[in-house]
């Protein structure tokens, strides 16, 4: 269990630290290997030739849309990124976890086009009287002793250091927060009664696939996220198109200034933003990239994409793969998150490019992990 695992190296087990460090900082802070010296323009050009057009299935929506959520015409597409380390703001993370980039048909949904926010999350605990995963104490076996130890409940949040010894050390700004769950995203001291319109946070996969079943929806395949996520074009790393700041726009939260010190906030927000604040995607979907991560259905499995590839017919539907492998934790089965997050930036992180892809912990939650659902 990913919390568990924090908590051991917080303040039980120091040497779990190490195995913890690789997964954040993989996760976090991207590889820190260094790009080809390449120009630009050749580098797009090979960016993009890496792809093949989308093609619309022309499949026409079945009726009139559910509130909230807009028709997704499924479409053959290519899926995965292409080493985006030469682009422009490329960041310094190959990506091998996305390629090779592979011919996927998948059919038309319905999508949220916003990640479910609070206001939508309260409407389904006052309903059903859920109580999310961080809200729930569980034991963790503690090597050395016989009886497990009772860990409060609580989950993983986001701190400011004031300095950084060790920029691979990520536990200087995550921490463990007792009491810190979807109602209060940075501990007991926080809350969210003025931001009912931001996207939900401090909830599990296991969480959003319970918020799932009773709004009669399911989590997307990632194939279905990133699908949507183009919406419509094909070989742009980011939802919007070529480029991270067209015309010197922000397109999406994403982080700006020293990371993890300073969120100077120059796209309009430092931390987390209220839904839908940017304009949005070709199919009218908002927040594909930054805000906050989104669970996806699928496992996570590193070499996966590999094994889709066979005799150049476009995959179809595919719903993932049947277990999880990450080579990095071998031993934790992790689901697929997309999006990346408004700790997102080119500094270390890109993942708010399309086709790059996260992963955690089923169980695990934090302050910028949310979902939006698809039907
Ligand atoms: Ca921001």
């Amino acid at each position: 269990m990913f919390i568990t695992e924090i908590r051991l190296a917080l303040d039980l087990v120091v040497p779990k630290a190490f195995r913890m460090r690789q997964i954040l900082a993989t996760l976090m802070l991207g590889s820190a290997m260094l790009a080809p010296n390449v120009s630009h323009a050749s580098a797009i050009e090979d960016f993009r030739a890496a792809f093949q057009a989308t093609e619309p299935s022309g499949q026409e929506a079945p009726g009139e849309a559910p509130e909230g959520m807009v028709w997704i015409p499924g479409g053959t597409f290519s899926m995965g990124i292409a080493d985006p380390r030469t682009l422009p703001r490329g960041g310094s993370d190959p990506m091998p976890d996305a390629r090779p980039v592979h011919r996927v048909q998948v059919d038309g949904f319905w999508m949220d086009t916003t990640p479910v926010t609070n206001a939508d999350f309260a409407k389904f605990v006052e309903a059903t009287g859920y109580r999310t995963v961080a809200e729930r104490a569980f034991e963790v076996e503690v090597p050395g002793q016989d009886e497990p130890r009772v860990v409060d409940p609580g989950s993983i949040v986001f701190h400011h250091p004031d300095r950084v010894a060790n920029p691979h050390d990520f536990t200087q700004w995550w921490k463990w927060v007792t009491g810190a769950n979807w109602r209060h995203p940075e501990g007991p001291d926080s809350n969210i009664e003025n931001r009912m319109d931001y996207p939900v946070v401090q909830v599990a996969w296991d969480d959003a696939v319970a918020y799932a079943e009773w709004a009669g929806k399911r989590l997307p395949t990632e194939a279905e996220w990133e699908f949507a996520a183009r919406g419509g074009l094909s070989g742009k790393p980011y939802p919007w198109g070529m480029e991270l700041k067209p015309e010197g726009q922000w397109q999406a939260n994403t982080w700006q200034g020293t990371f993890p010190q300073e969120d100077t906030g120059e796209d309009g927000f430092a931390g987390l933003a209220p839904v839908a604040q940017f304009a949005p995607n070709g199919y009218g979907l908002y927040d594909m990239g930054g805000n906050v991560w989104e669970w996806c259905a699928d496992w996570y499995s590193y070499g996966h994409y590999g094994v889709r590839v066979h005799d150049g017919e476009p995959i179809v539907n595919p719903q993932g793969p049947d277990r999880s492998f990450d080579p990095q934790e071998p031993g934790v089965k992790k689901r697929s998150t997309r999006g990346g997050s408004f700790l997102c930036t080119d500094q270390y992180c890109t993942r708010y490019m399309v086709g790059t892809r996260g992963k955690n912990e089923p169980s695990s939650s934090a302050n910028h992990i949310g979902f939006r659902l698809v039907k």
